[in-house]
């Protein structure tokens, strides 16, 4: 056997072992230690914000899925280089071993509310590494014997083999330890104030057009949670305090308690670019934070709610747009269910009319009143503005560019938004004409998206697409493209199609 191929598959097998049995410990020591995790937590935390903006338009919602297995790769590499050196002398093995051992601990004890605990998953995978490493290079360096080989392969084999069970044993019994039978015992109270009626005609029903209500299922997912956060109802609590006359702290049973209403808000993520998809409309149920806050009574001068999550995560609101009368809720429901666990369960806020990263705060366990002036919450350091309110936009859904058209009547539609100001008019116009009105669908409010039709006589060739909202206060949706970053991404959508 070649000395490198010997090396590589010992290092490898040192690392897999580490992961795994680091995988189980975490079960007991909490998923966000971790190495893998907590790493990767570390590297989202960090990440300069153009590269955030490249992994959501490269992989859209599986930038986690993304991120985690270029980790394991990354190290797989690490791992068979530091096998190979590990024949030559062992203490290369060691010296690697420890460096990504710290790397492990220091990444599991810098996460957020980590106590001392989460440093035992990376310790132990580390020495257990150390060992199987040293094991599985010791002997010959050469293993030209047949019966040396074998004893190695074995040797590999049983390494992978406990990697494996104590990683997938891992997982399993952390799935079990999950909130979702906590979620589905909660029974949603009937609210005082219910949503109004989806007027007939809010759905156009053309194929290709986003549905007018957004399934919890469909519904986008943006976050910087590695792992989900499984908050226990029962033991969850929300803080409003900081600069307040009267500090309040509500357990799940008494926000449930309280007069409920239910709206209907469509979210949209500052990330979204120009005819992107992270953007959704559901039927949210909740305590609006206005009465909250009323209690509450903030002092003078404290112009921000921060929202913070059971992970950690902040977001700033102002808040007099929390107190301005709008259905900023704290949400319970979505769609008629509890909150998915992936959209924040058991509580999380909605605000209509700003992004979710200045609003939207999932798991979220505090609301502490500040100034902006004195605190930045978890975008504003990493270059995203402290305001975020939800620029007008508009979006083509049909026909799409992959489209087979041919010439005569094709339907143009799609969604435009203005949450909180609505939507007066939506124009479309074909390869640089003049602009056509289109026909609005009807909506629930100013706080949701709204279809858009309009009946296209298509000629043979290629044609470019373009659509352009106009916000109720008049402003129009501006032609300059403008990325994401800082405050949202600005520009006309447009579809190049085919028509044969
Ligand atoms: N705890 C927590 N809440 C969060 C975030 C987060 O990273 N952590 N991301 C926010 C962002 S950027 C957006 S756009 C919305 C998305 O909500 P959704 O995943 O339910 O669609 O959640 C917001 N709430
Ligand atoms: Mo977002």
């Amino acid at each position: 056997m070649r000395n490198g191929v010997r090396g590589a598959l010992a290092g490898i097998a040192a690392a897999a072992v580490a992961l795994g049995l680091a995988e189980f410990v975490a079960v007991f020591t909490g998923a966000r230690s971790a190495p893998l995790v907590a790493v990767g937590g570390v590297v989202v935390d960090h990440v300069p914000g153009p590269i955030k903006q490249f992994a959501i338009d490269t992989f859209g919602t599986h930038d986690k899925t993304a991120l985690m297995v270029g980790t394991v790769v990354l190290l797989a590499a690490f791992a068979a280089l530091i096998g190979w050196l590990s024949l030559r002398n062992i203490w290369y093995g060691v010296a690697g071993i420890a460096l990504f051992g710290a790397i492990g601990v220091a990444s599991a004890l810098t996460r957020p509310d980590a106590g001392a605990e989460a440093a035992v998953p990376a310790l132990l995978g580390a020495a257990v590494a150390g060992v199987v490493l040293w094991r599985l290079t010791s002997g010959p360096t050469e293993l030209g014997d047949a019966a040396d080989r074998r004893r190695f392969l074995t040797g590999v084999a049983v390494v992978a083999g406990a990697a494996a069970v104590s990683g997938l044993g891992g997982r399993w019994l952390s799935t079990r330890r999950t909130v979702s039978e906590a979620r589905k015992a909660v029974r949603l109270p009937v609210p005082t104030s219910p949503a109004p009626a989806v007027p007939a005609g809010a759905e156009l029903g053309v194929t290709q057009l986003a549905p007018y209500v957004t399934s919890n299922r469909s519904f986008y997912r943006i976050d910087t949670a590695l792992v989900l956060p499984q908050v226990d109802p029962e033991t969850w609590t929300l803080r409003i305090h900081g600069r307040v006359r009267n500090p309040i702290t509500l357990t799940f049973d008494q926000l449930l308690a309280r007069p409920m209403v239910e709206r209907y808000v469509t979210l949209a993520c500052v990330s979204n670019e120009v005819g992107g998809d992270l953007i959704g409309n559901a039927r949210w149920l909740g305590v609006p934070v206005k009465e909250l806050l009323d209690e509450a009574q903030p002092l003078d001068g404290a112009d921000q709610v921060v929202g913070r999550s059971a992970d950690g995560w902040t977001c700033g609101t102002p808040t007099a747009v929390l107190r301005d009368g709008r259905d900023a809720l704290l949400a319970v429901g979505m769609n008629g269910e509890p909150l998915p666990v992936q959209h924040g369960f058991p509580v999380r806020m909605v605000v209509p009319g700003l992004y979710g990263y200045v609003s939207a705060c999932k798991w979220v366990t505090e609301l502490e009143l500040t100034s902006f002036a004195d605190f930045d919450a978890y975008w504003v350091p990493r270059g995203w503005s402290a305001q975020g309110p939800i620029k007008t936009q508009s979006r083509i859904d049909a026909p799409r560019s992959s489209n087979n058209l041919s010439a005569g009547p094709v339907t143009v539609a799609g969604v435009a938004w203005a949450q909180h100001r609505g939507i007066r008019r939506v124009e479309v116009r074909v390869d640089g004409g003049p602009w056509q009105e289109a026909t609005l669908a009807r909506s629930v409010s100013i706080d949701t998206w709204v279809q858009w039709s309009w009946r296209w006589e298509a000629t043979p060739g290629r044609h470019r697409l373009q659509v352009r909202a106009t916000d109720a206060t008049g402003e129009v949706q501006p032609e300059q493209e403008r990325p994401p970053d800082p405050d949202g991404a600005t520009g006309w959508h447009s579809v190049d199609v085919e028509v044969g």
